[in-house]
This record gives C-alpha cells, structure tokens and sequence, in this order.
C-alpha cells in the first residue's frame, strides 16, 4: 500500500508513502487516497484529518508523469475526473483536513494540498503547477482551486510560467495559512486541536457557507448562510454553547 492512514487520538492522518518517487501520484495511489478518505469518512472519533507525504523530500511531486502518456483521450478525461473527485471527497468529509506540505507539492500534490481546508508548510516547502512545462495543464482541480484561494492575477501567473513559489511567498499569498518551524506533523497536531473542541456539524456547516461563497452571487450566498446558521441553532450543541456562556463556564459539545 502506497497510502497509510492512521489514527491518533482525534486526529487521523494519511501518508503518501512512496518517497523513492518523490511520494508521485500513479492512478493505483488515487484509487488508495479514495478509499482513505471514505474510510476517515467512518472512522468513530476523528475530529481532524493531517495529510502528508513520507520522507524528508517532498509532499508529492505530482501527477505521476510516467504513467501520463500513450493513453487515449477518454482515458486521460476519466483520468483528470478521477483525480477530481478523490480530491473533491476531502470538501465532503465530515471533518477539516490540514495538509502538511514539508517539501515538494508540484502538480497533482499541490493540487492535493489545495483540496484541504488548511495548508502547513516547514520553511523548506516548495510549492509549483508546473503542468505546463510538460505541454499540460493541471487537471486535479488546480486551475479551479487556486484562483479562488489566491486570486485569478496569481493564479494564472503561477500556472502560465509554471514557477516555483517558495514557503515565504505562499504565506504571503494566502496559498498556506502558516509556515511552521520545526516539526511539521505536531505543529499540525496542535493547529487543528485549535479548532477540534468545537462542534463538528456547526464546524460542518462553516464550511459548507464558505466553500458556496466562491460559486454563489453574494444574494444567493447570504441566503445559504441564513440557512446554515439557522440550522446551527437546530443543535444541542448551540444550546450547550448559549447556555454555557450564561452560566460562565466552558461549553461541552457532543457533536449534536
Ligand atoms: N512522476 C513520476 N516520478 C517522479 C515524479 C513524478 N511527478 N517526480 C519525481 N519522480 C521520481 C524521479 O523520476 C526519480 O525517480 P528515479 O529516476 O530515481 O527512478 C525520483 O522521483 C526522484 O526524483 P529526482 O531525481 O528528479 O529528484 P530531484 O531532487 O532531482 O528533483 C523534483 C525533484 C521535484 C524537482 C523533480 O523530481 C521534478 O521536477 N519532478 C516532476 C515534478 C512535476 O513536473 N510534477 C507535475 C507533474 S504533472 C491529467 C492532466 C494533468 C495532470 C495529470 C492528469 N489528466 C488529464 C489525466 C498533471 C498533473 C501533474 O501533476
């Protein structure tokens, strides 16, 4: 197996795990992360999900290029929706999922990384869609993805001339929320232990309303969020919250 997932305590974490090959996303590793995603999807107790990639090199270098050629045009189609919609299960979980990009994320790893909620990055990361170098474009959702994290001016930059964008840069561009010294896979322990004590369905519906505000005029949008808040105050949890800053003590949640 190229993908492990493990849990701890609340967390789970799933590893890329083919370093000899720069952790690269053959179509079989696809299908693994698939599966992983929908077996987090059930795993009792998780809060969070950390995404990583093994080895002190990379997160992943991408697509893996040498299975990318001599394929019929169907076949690379089917290939890019299948790429899409593993990626696309990260938006579905019930839970959030941190990348923790501690190298190269290139092509379909940086496209990766963008498909979770939150992006670490150590000092060394190195984050690139070099697509077009190879006389391609993205096809893991990156095109779509970038431009609403960073904006269409950088987006577009970043994918016509196929550069490099180093940790610093992406911090400054909003591409990874934090750059962390030290160790990575703690430093993500703790960021996502800063939002696991809420509720899980109330952090649930937060991103669902955040993720329409990229596809929704602004009417329509601020109709979902009176929808998604409205419900929010459906949930025990909401009660539990209200009741607990009346009575001047810390809320016990119980994802209900
Ligand atoms: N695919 C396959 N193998 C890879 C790889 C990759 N993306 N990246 C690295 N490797 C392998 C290398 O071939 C090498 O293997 P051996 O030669 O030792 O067998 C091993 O990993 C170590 O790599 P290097 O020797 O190159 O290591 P360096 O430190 O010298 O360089 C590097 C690191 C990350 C700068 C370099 O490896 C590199 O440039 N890698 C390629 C990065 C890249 O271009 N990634 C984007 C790929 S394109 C689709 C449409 C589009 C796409 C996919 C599907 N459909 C329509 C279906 C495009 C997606 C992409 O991601």
């Amino acid at each position: 197996m190229s993908v492990e997932l493990t849990h701890e305590n609340d967390l789970a974490v799933l590893s890329l795990n083919r370093p000899e090959a720069l952790n690269a996303l053959s179509f079989a590793i696809l299908r693994e992360i698939g599966e992983a995603l929908d077996a987090v999807a059930g795993m009792p107790g998780v809060r969070a999900l950390l995404v990583t990639g093994a080895g002190d090199k990379a997160f992943c270098a991408g697509a893996d290029i040498k299975e990318l050629r001599e394929r019929r045009l169907i076949d690379q189609k089917r290939g890019a929706e299948l790429g899409q919609s593993v990626f696309a299960k990260l938006d579905r979980l019930p839970m959030a999922s941190v990348a923790l990009v501690n190298g190269y994320a290139f092509g379909g790893g940086a496209e990766l990384a963008l498909a979770c909620t939150f992006r670490l990055a150590s000092p060394a990361a190195i984050f690139g869609l070099p697509e077009i170098k190879l006389g391609l474009i993205p096809g893991y959702g990156g095109t779509q993805r970038l431009p609403r994290l960073i904006g269409e001016g950088r987006a577009l930059e970043i994918i016509m001339t196929g550069r490099a964008v180093t940790a610093d840069e992406a911090e400054r561009i909003g591409l990874v929320n934090k750059v962390v010294e030290g160790d990575l896979r703690e430093a993500g322990a703790k960021f996502a232990r800063s939002f696991t004590r809420y509720s899980l369905p109330v952090m649930e519906f937060a991103r669902r309303a955040v993720q329409r505000a990229a596809d929704l005029p602004l009417a329509a949008g601020l109709e979902t969020e009176a929808e998604l808040s409205t419900l929010a105050y459906r949930t025990e949890d909401a009660e539990e919250g209200m009741r607990a800053f009346e009575e001047k003590r810390k809320p016990e949640f119980r994802d209900g």
